[in-house]
């Protein structure tokens, strides 16, 4: 018996952006915002679903972000850099401004970047990857967070959770794309299983003394680990170089000075990569496509799944049933409506 109700997806973005809205967020923001939350939620990527509009409602109270900011293309068409201000508000709608412009210099030039600078960012970046793959491009997106991840072999928050996205436009069915943070799990993740009141598993994080620990709190107060040891403390350190230092926006230290606190949506900037692969393999012997499908069919002819093919099964039951929310979740929904 599920406890709660389904609603239908353009149903539960329009609730959420009337809470939106009647926080005094303008409609470009409110309606980008509602459409990553709810696009989080209806593929069951709660860490990055409904969870987030407190947060997002805490950092507008909070003064932190500009709930009635308009972003702004820089005007130069000329490079393969295509950089957008978010002007204060949040990544999500400078990216839907910034996207027509990134995709038709990816196909003009091969490759574009995509430099978003002066945003709040509390979202999942697969919805951005997806949208370069419906276009035909293959993506990679990227960002710093605030300091919450010890460095490999080190014992306190200077990392973010930084996370990385990677999309590949299939010609049938759904795109290949991964999105994770470079940390073991999401901070949303640790943030979900301390309310639900789980441990967490083995090796996700160390408490202030800097010993492991598998009590969410501990962890949240502490210090989370990057996934893969070394080799994910490096990606994530790459992550703050390129798509903090190179791109003239905070890395995840600076954010956590500048916020005070981890309760608040980050502010810092995102760098986006789009690529053609037809540019990339002219001239080269066989189809990118053709050869991408031969590996994918490969990987799961080993019985491996692909990467999103679970998000992908739980959007295909969304869009025909409706997203299941649980009644406290309704209740919630109901109380921010009401505010
Ligand atoms: P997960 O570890 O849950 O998933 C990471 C990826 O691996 C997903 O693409 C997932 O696909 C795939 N995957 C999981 N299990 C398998 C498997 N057995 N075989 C193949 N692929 C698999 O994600 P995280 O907790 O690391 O991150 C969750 C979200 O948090 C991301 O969307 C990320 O963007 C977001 N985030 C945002 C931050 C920000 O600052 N804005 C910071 C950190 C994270 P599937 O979904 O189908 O399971
Ligand atoms: O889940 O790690 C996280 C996160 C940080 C900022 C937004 N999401």
């Amino acid at each position: 018996m599920i406890d709660g109700t389904r609603l239908p997806v353009a149903e539960l973005d329009e609730r959420i952006e009337a809470i939106l809205r009647g926080a005094g967020l303008n409609e470009v923001q409110a309606g980008a915002l509602a459409r990553v939350i709810g696009a989080g939620e209806r593929d069951a990527c709660k860490s990055h679903g409904l969870y987030r509009i407190d947060g997002v409602l805490r950092t507008v109270r909070a003064g932190k972000v500009r709930p009635d900011a308009i972003p702004e293309i820089e005007a130069d068409d000329s490079s393969a850099i295509v950089r957008v201000n978010a002007r204060g508000g949040f990544a999500n709608p400078a990216f839907e401004l910034a996207l027509p412009h990134l995709a038709e210099r990816a196909r003009r030039l091969g490759l574009a970047a995509l430099v978003i600078n002066d945003c709040t960012h509390f979202s999942a970046l697969w919805p951005e990857v997806e949208a370069l793959t419906a276009q035909g491009l293959a993506g990679i997106a990227m960002c710093p967070s605030y300091a919450s991840v010890a460095p490999a072999g080190g014992t306190r928050p200077l990392l973010g959770t930084n996370p990385l996205a990677f999309g590949w436009p299939r010609a049938e069915g759904d795109p290949y794309v991964f999105d994770f943070a470079t940390s073991v799990a999401a901070r949303g993740e640790i943030e979900l299983r301390r309310r639900a009141g789980e441990p967490l598993p083995e090796g996700w994080a160390i408490d202030d003394a800097g010993e492991p620990t598998r009590d969410p709190a501990a962890a949240l107060s502490g210090a989370m680990l990057p996934f893969g040891g070394h080799k994910g403390s490096a990606i994530s350190t790459m992550i703050e170089l390129l798509a903090g230092i190179m791109i003239g926006d905070l890395t995840s230290p600076e954010v956590l000075e500048e916020l005070g606190s981890t309760t608040l949506a980050p502010m810092h900037g995102e760098l986006i990569l789009a690529f053609s692969p037809e540019a990339f393999a002219r001239g080269r012997p066989g189809d990118p496509f053709a050869r991408a499908e031969a590996l994918f069919e490969a990987i799961l002819g080993q019985g491996a799944r692909l990467p999103s093919q679970r998000r992908y099964a739980a959007r295909a039951v969304s869009m025909a049933q409706g997203v299941t929310l649980s009644s406290a979740e309704i209740a919630h929904l109901d109380r921010l409506l009401a505010e």
